[in-house]
C-alpha cells in the first residue's frame, strides 16, 4: 500500500480552495442567523419582548422557544437541554432567541432591540460548590478490586493529596457553523460542521417535529472538531434548521470566535482527591481516587467522559487494590463536552502526579517507579476492570526511549546544571500511556460504507466517519485503493452524507479509521466477490487460461492469475464487462467490533477491542525569576500498528502532543464572579504557538508491531498521543523541585502556567 500518500486535502487547504461550510457559495436568497444568549447564569426570564427588533428593515424572523415547532430539546442522551431557554436561563451563553436577517448589521440592529428582563437566581459556578451542595448530575461510578481498607492498613507509607485539572477550550479553527436549506415539502439539507451527522439529523428531526427521513445532513469536513464538534455541532445546526424552516430560506450560522468560547462546552475541569499506599522500594499497593467533573448545566456526554476517566485511573500502571470512585455535578457553566483523550487525560493526571510524589517522599528517580509499577507481562495483567493487558508495549517502549533519549546521561547533566544555575532550573521527566481503544458504550462500535464502482473503473467511497484534518478521508481512500488494487487517483472519497451511509456512530473515540475501514472493505470484499467471476470467465475468453476464483490477484490496476501475471485484464475493462453482464457494481459494507462489553453496574468488562501505547520524556528549563519555561526536547515513541500513513499518523502524535502541552501549560479558563468567561479571545486565552513547541522535537513510530485484527493491522492514532504532555508537566515539577534540592514536594496542578510555577517556587522556597 502507498502509506506516503499525502492528505487528500493537503493542497486545497494551502491554495484555499477546500470548501468549508462558510465557504459554500452564497445563495440568492441566503439569510444570516445569530443567536442571542443569556448574559446570566441563573435567572428566571420576567419579560421577553421581540416587538420593536422586528420592525428592524431586514429582519425575517425572530424566534423563541414558543416557535419551536417540534420538541423544545437538544441533550445528545439525556433530554435535558433546551434548545431555546423557556422560563429561565442556567448558564451564560444560553440560547435565548435566534435572528434570521438579510446582513450583519440588520442582526445587530434587531439583537439590540430585544428585551430580556431577568430575576438573577442563585447561580453554582465553582466545583468546590457543587461537591458541596453534592449536586451530583447522575449517580456515581464505581470501579473496585481486591480489599483497599486491608491493603492501606498493611501499606508501609500512604500519601494523600488532591489534583485540580483544568477545563480547555477547542480552539478549532473553524467555528460552530451550519447552513440550512429548505427543500420541497418538511425537506431540509443542512450543511453541518459536525463529528456526528446522525445525531445532528435526529436533532434537527426533533425540534422541527418532522421524520428523519425528511431530513439529510452533510459534512464536507470540519476545521478542526477534537471532540468539541461531537454534539456542540448540533446546536447551531438546529438553530439555523429553525430559522430556515420559519422564513423558508436559506440560513447559515456561523459563530463569532468570541460568542462560539462562551456559548460552547469544554474539556471537563475535575478536582480530584486520591490516596495511595506503597512500600519502600515505591511499589504501590493501593490506590482510592474519587474523580470530580464539573459537568456544566446539561448532561451532554458527561457520564461517558466520567466512565473513561474512570477506565484510565490506572493509566499504565497495576493497581493491586484500587477503588476509583467517579462523580459528575451540575453547575450554571456551559455543558461541558467531548475533547480529545475524552475524560482520560483527567483520570491519568492523578497516578501521574501520585507517583512523582512517591518518588520524591522515597528521594528515588521517578522513572524508575513508574516502570517498577507497569502492567508486567506475567500475573499482575488485569485493569481494574478485569481486561487483561494485552500485547504490552510498555517494556520495548521504556528500552527503546530511556536509550534513544539518553535520559540517564540527561539527568545527570541537569542536575549538574542545577547545581550552578540559581536563577534556571531544568527538569525531565519520562510518562507513558495506555489507551483503551472502543466507544466504552459498546453499540457505537459499528460503522457502516457505501461503495460504488463506476463503468470507467473509478471508485467512490461513502462511509460514515467525518473528516476533521486527521486524514480519515485519506486513509479510507488508501484502503480502498490497496483492496481493490487500484491506484490512489482512481479512488474518491465523498463527503458524509445521512443519506448515503445511515444511523453513524460519531467520528470519535480515535475509532473513525478502525471501524470505517473495515466497513469500507466489507463493501469492497462483497464487489470483490461478484467480480471474481467475471474475472475467471474473462480470463478465459481471453487467453483461453483456466483458473479459479482464488487465484485471482487485484493489482496495480489490473486482475490476474497469480501464476500467470503476464495475461492480465485492466480493472477498468473488466468493470465494464460485469456492467454488460449484469453485475452489480455497488455495495453496502458493515462492521462491528467484536467481542466487547462493559458492566457499569459491576465496573467490570472488556470495554476495549485492544490498548494504543506511548511513552515520552521531556525536558524543560524553568526561569525562577518569572516563572516562564521553555521545552528544550522532546522524545516520543508510539505504537500505531502497522501504520495506514505515516506522515498523517505523525502529523496526528505531534498535533495531539502539542494540544496535550496547552492543557498543561498555558492554556487558562478564567471567570468573573458572576460567571462571565473572562478569556474569551486568543489575547486571553494562549494556546500553543509554534514557538512553543519543543526546540527538539523526535517522534518515533514503534516498529513491526502489527495489531491483528483491525483494518490492514493498524492501530488508531487520534487520542493517545494527547497524554504525552504529561511529560512536560512532570518536567516542569521536577525543574521547580530543583530550586529546594528536591528535598520538598512542590505545590503544583493543572495548568502549569508561568503564575502558577511562580508561586509554586516562592511557597517553596519559604518551607
Ligand atoms: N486531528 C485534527 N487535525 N483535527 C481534529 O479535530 N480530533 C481528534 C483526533 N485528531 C482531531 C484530530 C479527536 S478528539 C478524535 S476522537 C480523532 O481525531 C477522531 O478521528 P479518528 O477517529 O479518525 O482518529
Ligand atoms: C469514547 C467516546 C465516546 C463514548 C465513549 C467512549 C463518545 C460518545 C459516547 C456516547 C455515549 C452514549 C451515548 C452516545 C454517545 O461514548 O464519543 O450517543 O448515548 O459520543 O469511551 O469518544
Ligand atoms: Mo474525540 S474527543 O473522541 O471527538
Amino acid at each position: 500500500m502507498n502509506n506516503n500518500l499525502h492528505h487528500d486535502s493537503a493542497i486545497k487547504h494551502v491554495t484555499g480552495e477546500s470548501v468549508y461550510v462558510n465557504d459554500i457559495p452564497l445563495h440568492n436568497q441566503l439569510l444570516l442567523g445569530k443567536v442571542v444568549f443569556s448574559k446570566q447564569a441563573h435567572a428566571k426570564i420576567k419579560k421577553l419582548n421581540i416587538k420593536k427588533a422586528l420592525k428592524v428593515k431586514g429582519v425575517h424572523a425572530i424566534l423563541t422557544a414558543k416557535d419551536i415547532p417540534g420538541e423544545n430539546q437538544m441533550g445528545p442522551v439525556v433530554h435535558d437541554e433546551l434548545c431555546l431557554a423557556e422560563k429561565e436561563v442556567t448558564f451564560i451563553g444560553q440560547a435565548v432567541a435566534l435572528i434570521a436577517a438579510e446582513n450583519e448589521n440588520a442582526l445587530h440592529e434587531a439583537e439590540k432591540l430585544i428585551q430580556i428582563e431577568y430575576e438573577p437566581l442563585d447561580a453554582i459556578l465553582d466545583i468546590e460548590t457543587a461537591i458541596e451542595k453534592n449536586n451530583l448530575i447522575a449517580p456515581p461510578r464505581k470501579i473496585e478490586r481486591g480489599n483497599i481498607d486491608e491493603a492501606f492498613k498493611t501499606s508501609p507509607h500512604i500519601i494523600k493529596g488532591e489534583l485540580k485539572t483544568g477545563g480547555q477550550e477547542h480552539w478549532y479553527l473553524e467555528t460552530q457553523t451550519a447552513l440550512a436549506v429548505p427543500g420541497e415539502g418538511k425537506e431540509i439539507l443542512v450543511h453541518a460542521s459536525s463529528q456526528n451527522p446522525t445525531e445532528t439529523q435526529a436533532i434537527v428531526a426533533e425540534v422541527l417535529g418532522i421524520q428523519k427521513n425528511e431530513v439529510e445532513v452533510e459534512v464536507k469536513r470540519m476545521g478542526g472538531g477534537f471532540g468539541g464538534k461531537e454534539t456542540q455541532g448540533n446546536h447551531v445546526a438546529a438553530w439555523a434548521s429553525l430559522l430556515a424552516n420559519a422564513t423558508k430560506r436559506p440560513v447559515k450560522i456561523h459563530l463569532f470566535r468570541d460568542d462560539d468560547q462562551i456559548m460552547t462546552g469544554k474539556r471537563h475541569r475535575y478536582f480530584s482527591k486520591y490516596e495511595i499506599g506503597f512500600d519502600d522500594e515505591g511499589q504501590i499497593l493501593a490506590y482510592k481516587v474519587e474523580l470530580n467533573a464539573d459537568a456544566g448545566a446539561a448532561t451532554d456526554l458527561s457520564m461517558a467522559i466520567l466512565e473513561r476517566a474512570t477506565l484510565h485511573a490506572d493509566n499504565s500502571y497495576f493497581l493491586p487494590h484500587v477503588q476509583i470512585i467517579g462523580k459528575a455535578y451540575k453547575t450554571n457553566l456551559p455543558s461541558n463536552t467531548a475533547y480529545r483523550g475524552f475524560g482520560g487525560p483527567q483520570g491519568m493526571a492523578v497516578i501521574e502526579n501520585a507517583i512523582d510524589k512517591i518518588a520524591r517522599f522515597l528521594h528515588k528517580e521517578p522513572t524508575e517507579i513508574r516502570s517498577k509499577n507497569f502492567y508486567k507481562h506475567e500475573n499482575n495483567f488485569h485493569t481494574p476492570y478485569g481486561q487483561k493487558v494485552e500485547n504490552n508495549r510498555l517494556y520495548a517502549m521504556f528500552e527503546r526511549l530511556i536509550e534513544s533519549s539518553a535520559y540517564y546521561k540527561r539527568r545527570k547533566e541537569i542536575d549538574a546544571f542545577n547545581n550552578k544555575n540559581k536563577f534556571f532550573k531544568k527538569g525531565i521527566a519520562l510518562t507513558p500511556v495506555k489507551f483503551g481503544i472502543s466507544f466504552t458504550t459498546s453499540f457505537l462500535n459499528q460503522a457502516g460504507a457505501l461503495v460504488n464502482i463506476y463503468t470507467d473503473g473509478t471508485v467512490l467511497v461513502n462511509h460514515g466517519g467525518t473528516e476533521m484534518g486527521q486524514g480519515l478521508h485519506t486513509k479510507m481512500l488508501q484502503v480502498a485503493s490497496a483492496e481493490l488494487g487500484v491506484s490512489p487517483d482512481k479512488v474518491k472519497v465523498n463527503a458524509t452524507n445521512t443519506s448515503k451511509v445511515p444511523n453513524t456512530s460519531p467520528t470519535a473515540a480515535s475509532s473513525g479509521s478502525d471501524i470505517n475501514g473495515m466497513a469500507v472493505k466489507n463493501a469492497i470484499d462483497t464487489i470483490k466477490s461478484r467480480l471474481l467471476e467475471v474475472a475467471v470467465s474473462e480470463l478465459e475468453k481471453k487467453y483461453s487460461l483456466k483458473t479459479s476464483k482464488e487465484n485471482i490477484v487485484f493489482e496495480n490496476n489490473f486482475i490476474f492469475d497469480k501464476e500467470n501475471p503476464e495475461q492480465k485484464i485492466s480493472f477498468s475493462e473488466l468493470v465494464n464487462t460485469a456492467y454488460i453482464k449484469q453485475v452489480s457494481l455497488s455495495s453496502t459494507g458493515y462492521y462491528r467490533t467484536p467481542g466487547i462489553y462493559f458492566d457499569r453496574e459491576k465496573g467490570q468488562g472488556i470495554p476495549f477491542y485492544y490498548f494504543a501505547y506511548g511513552m515520552s520524556v521531556s525536558e524543560v528549563e524553568i526561569d525562577v525569576l518569572i516563572g516562564q519555561h521553555k521545552l528544550l526536547r522532546t522524545d516520543i515513541i508510539h505504537d500505531v500498528g502497522d501504520s495506514l500513513n505515516e506522515g498523517l499518523d505523525i502529523g496526528q502524535i505531534e498535533g495531539g502532543f502539542v494540544q496535550g502541552m496547552g492543557w498543561v501549560t498555558t492554556e487558562e479558563l478564567k471567570w468573573d464572579k458572576n460567571g462571565n468567561l473572562l478569556t474569551h479571545s486568543p489575547d486571553t486565552y494562549k494556546i500553543p504557538t509554534v514557538n512553543d513547541i519543543p526546540i527538539d522535537f523526535r517522534v518515533e513510530l514503534l516498529k513491526d508491531v502489527p495489531n491483528e485484527g483491525t483494518i490492514r493491522r493498524s492501530k488508531a492514532v487520534g487520542e493517545p498521543p494527547f497524554m504525552h504532555a504529561f511529560s512536560v508537566w512532570l518536567a516542569i515539577k521536577d525543574a521547580i523541585s530543583a530550586v529546594k534540592n528536591h528535598e520538598a514536594e512542590p505545590e503544583f496542578s493543572l495548568p502549569a502556567t508561568a503564575e502558577q510555577i511562580l508561586m509554586s517556587i516562592e511557597k517553596l522556597k519559604n518551607i
